[in-house]
Parts: C-alpha cells; sequence; structure tokens
C-alpha cells in the first residue's frame, strides 16, 4: 500500500527514530509499502519518517541504467561502521522537499550494517550514488534533511518555498 510522504517543515521529519528491537510481518509489511511509496513517487531512497513512522527502517534501490535488474533494499537498524576520508559531491533531492536540489558533500564511501527482512545481519560496502543516499536515509533517521548541510539563508529560502506549498496543496 502506498503511504503519502510528509513534507518538510514537519516536527515529525526532526525526530531521532526509535531502533526496531525485533523484526514482525508487521515490519515486513511497513517496508514493502516504503519500497512501493518510493518507485511510485519517484525515488531511489525513503526513511519510515518520511511516511510519519518514528522507526528505524529506510528503503533504497539505486540502480539507474535503463533496462537492470532493480535492487531493493531494506534496512532495519542501519549503521555507518566506517566512513571514507575521500569525499564525493552530489546534487541531492528529497521526497520530503519537492523540487528542490542542492550540492551535499559526503563520505564517498561508507560501510553499513543492517538486519534484513529476514532477520539477518548484513554488512556491505556502498560507493557512488549508493554511499550518498545510504548516508541520506541514515540522517532522516537522526532527524536531519540535506538542507541542514546548507547556509542558512539556502535553507530558509527553501523552507519558505515549502510552507508555501503546503499551504497551497491545503487549499486544494
Ligand atoms: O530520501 C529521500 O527523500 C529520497 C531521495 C533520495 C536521494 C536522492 C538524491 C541523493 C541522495 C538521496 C530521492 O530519491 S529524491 C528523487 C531522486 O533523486 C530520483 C528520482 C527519480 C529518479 C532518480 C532519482
Ligand atoms: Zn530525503
Amino acid at each position: 500500500m502506498k503511504r503519502p510522504i510528509l513534507i518538510h517543515p514537519d516536527p515529525r521529519l526532526k525526530q531521532v527514530a526509535k531502533p526496531v528491537p525485533d523484526l514482525s510481518d508487521e515490519l515486513r509489511r511497513l517496508a514493502a509499502d516504503m519500497l512501493e511509496t518510493m518507485y511510485d513517487a519517484p525515488g531511489i531512497g525513503l526513511a519510515a519518517p518520511q511516511i510519519g513512522v518514528d522507526t528505524r527502517l529506510i528503503v533504497l534501490d539505486c540502480v539507474k541504467e535503463e533496462g537492470a535488474a532493480p535492487r531493493p533494499l531494506a534496512m532495519f537498524n542501519p549503521e555507518i561502521l566506517a566512513s571514507s576520508d575521500e569525499t564525493s559531491t552530489y546534487e541531492e533531492g528529497c521526497l520530503s522537499i519537492p523540487d528542490q536540489y542542492a550540492d551535499v558533500t559526503r563520505p564517498a564511501e561508507v560501510t553499513v550494517r543492517w538486519i534484513d527482512p529476514e532477520g539477518r545481519e548484513r554488512t556491505e560496502d556502498m560507493a557512488g550514488l549508493w554511499a550518498t543516499c545510504v548516508q541520506h536515509e541514515i540522517d532522516h533517521l537522526q532527524g536531519k534533511l540535506f538542507i541542514d548541510y546548507l547556509k542558512p539563508l539556502k535553507r530558509q529560502l527553501i523552507t519558505r518555498k515549502m510552507v508555501k506549498l503546503k499551504r497551497e496543496r491545503a487549499r486544494g
């Protein structure tokens, strides 16, 4: 089932999400809903707080090549174990901040550990867009948005645009 995506500013996007103590069918359904919502948007990642769920769960699929097989990942309790000194800059977007993009510099490679939907612990080295996206999604679990990396003036400008967008959407 597709879920509505919260738009910034919203206090639920600023909270630190809670760890998952045990996997359940309900949490596996939540992961499936998040993947459906992400593909429909369309996006390459989504974090549970973006649909108003206060849980450390992210989904991503950064396969961009036309015709390539999708690689949906659902990560419960994801953690960055190591980050490279080398950085990369990518023009990021966010489904909670529609149509706004800005350059963000982050570690180019990260080692990530998480629990998969079958309850297995997994660890993977990620680079390129996968590394950028997984860091962006884990930031969401800490209540951090990509605009928090920008200068205050640019952040305020984007926030004002989002307030206006939400007002227009509420009017219908
Ligand atoms: O977390 C989110 O809001 C999803 C976000 C993830 C992200 C994008 C870019 C850099 C880092 C993280 C998005 O998916 S925004 C949409 C987007 O980037 C995209 C949409 C369609 C095709 C390709 C990319
Ligand atoms: Zn985002």
